[in-house]
């Protein structure tokens, strides 16, 4: 690197000194979430610079292609300058006002509209928020409140997933059915209940992936009866879990959970967190595996993860009730409606239309991501790669034949999306699963790039097991 901090590759990265004391200072002043924080300051953050298309740069001026969008995000991929307009312009006109005390901003009533447009839900109403977190515990409180003022406040009882990811806050980590986050700050708080996954390549055993489906559905049955059904307000369930390591449902499952709330009168929420704005190749997930919510939540793709924002939205059969009986709803953000976020997510879907990114990702990259995704599923280190639109998943196992996990889980994992680092590759693992979500304007090259590299990880990972 040269002392502009140019890299071998033509990126920008810091100057030698300059990222020195970057990382002295984030060792000494920043905790980073979901990170052993000693380790992180024992080997020093990496820091990224920043971005264009599908690309990001680091510290060292590497270009790294992002085959993550972010964290689930970056739909629309880094650099679009017309993102940075829209929240400059309505930083200039109004940067901020509420959303209470009767007042409200133009972008908020733009964006609640165009959400009731593009959503599954007729006459969608819209509750903001800053992240999908803040909207589950929106959730949580709403859907509780939904059946208390129409006479049925026992009726507060919501069952999630275990390995479900909702998010950090209380109530979104108690509801999802992560482990480790109950394991710290004394979750899950009363109420929340969890059943199984459908996650037929870790827990199917000999059945058929569409009766393991069906077996995993019914397991809410089961749990509705046992709580009884005049006490469950809610289930709460992503399209395909993402977090836990995308899994995607059986044909069977989510028809089964449609009939099992509808038949025990237990509202079907839909946490569309990751899946919205065109990941699973449609608007929202729900359209792909065929849902009808009554109430979904988005984030992220949102705003492309330009800006915090998230939003609960409700069908007509909650959104009318909680207008015209709520009374006064004692719960809100200083930021909810917040005019900028909501500016900038108006051009996210602005250009989602224009560009006709999500027919793009169904008719052509999303085919095409799909055969190539399923090539790396011939590598002997594999046990299965499944995709569904542009989020998808390799198994890494120790006998591709066999479906069963490494002994110690994580360990391959992490080296593996630590060797496609060294490539130029960023992939995150779920213990040993490697996980894909690219920005949906990842173009066919771009792909190519993008297997050949995760190739080349599972090559290297594959060649240190051998040596052992
Ligand atoms: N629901 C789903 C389905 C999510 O994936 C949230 C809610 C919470 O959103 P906020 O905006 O509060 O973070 C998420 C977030 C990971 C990872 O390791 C995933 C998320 C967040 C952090 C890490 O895959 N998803």
């Amino acid at each position: 690197m040269d002392e502009a901090g140019r890299g071998s590759d033509g990126g920008y990265g810091l100057a030698p000194g300059r990222r020195a004391r970057l990382r002295r200072l984030d060792a000494a002043h920043h905790l980073h979430p979901f990170t052993d924080n000693r380790e992180l300051a024992a080997r020093g953050t990496r820091i990224l610079t920043h971005g264009e298309g599908v690309y990001v740069h680091d510290q060292d001026g590497r270009r790294l292609l992002d085959a993550f969008a972010g964290l689930w995000c970056v739909n629309l991929g880094y650099g679009r300058r017309e993102l940075a307009e829209a929240a400059r312009r309505q930083m200039e006109v109004l940067p901020y006002y509420n959303s209470f005390f009767g007042c409200t901003t133009e972008p908020a009533i733009e964006l609640a509209a165009e959400l009731a447009r593009h959503a599954p839900l007729e006459q969608a109403m819209a509750f903001f928020t800053s992240s999908g977190s803040e909207a589950i515990d929106s959730v949580v409180r709403l859907v509780r409140h939904f059946w208390a003022v129409q006479g049925k406040p026992e009726k507060s009882h919501i069952i999630g997933r275990r390995n479900g990811y909702h998010g950090s806050t209380v109530a979104a980590a108690s509801l999802g059915g992560m482990a480790a986050m109950h394991g710290q700050g004394g979750l899950p708080i009363p109420g929340i209940h969890h059943i199984n996954a459908p996650y037929w390549f870790g827990e199917g055993g000999s059945l058929s992936p569409e009766a393991f489906g069906l077996q995993r559905a019914r397991e809410l049955e089961e749990k509705i009866l046992e709580l009884g059904p005049q006490r469950v307000a809610a289930f709460v369930a992503e399209p395909i879990q993402g977090a836990a390591g995308v899994f995607i449902p059986p044909s069977t499952y989510w028809p089964e959970i449609q009939r099992i709330c509808r038949r025990h009168d237990v509202l079907l929420v839909v946490d569309e967190v990751i899946c919205g704005f065109g990941r699973t190749g449609q608007w929202f997930g729900c359209q792909t595996f065929g849902i009808e919510p009554d109430v979904l939540v988005v984030a992220k793709g949102l705003t492309s993860g330009y800006l915090p924002l998230g939003a609960v939205l409700f069908g007509p059969r909650v959104g009318r009730v909680l207008q015209e009986r709520g009374g006064e709803l004692a719960h809100g953000y200083t930021y909810s409606g917040h005019p900028v976020c909501c500016a900038v997510a108006l051009e996210t879907l602005r250009i989602l239309e224009r560009e006709r990114i999500i027919e793009r990702c169904q008719e052509d990259t999303g085919p095409y991501l799909a055969r190539r995704w399923h090539e790396l599923g011939t590598h002997p280190l594999v046990g299965e790669a499944r995709i569904c639109g542009m989020v998808g998943a390799l198994e890494l196992v120790p006998d591709r034949r066999v479906r069963a996990f490494f002994p110690d889980r994580g360990r391959v994992g992490a080296r593996c999306r630590d060797l496609a680092l060294q490539n130029g590759l960023i992939l995150r693992a779920t213990w040993d699963t490697m996980l894909l979500a690219p920005p949906l304007i990842i173009r066919r090259e771009e792909i190519d790039e993008l297997v050949e590299k995760a190739w080349k990880a599972l090559d290297q990972t594959q060649a240190e097991l051998a040596r052992g």
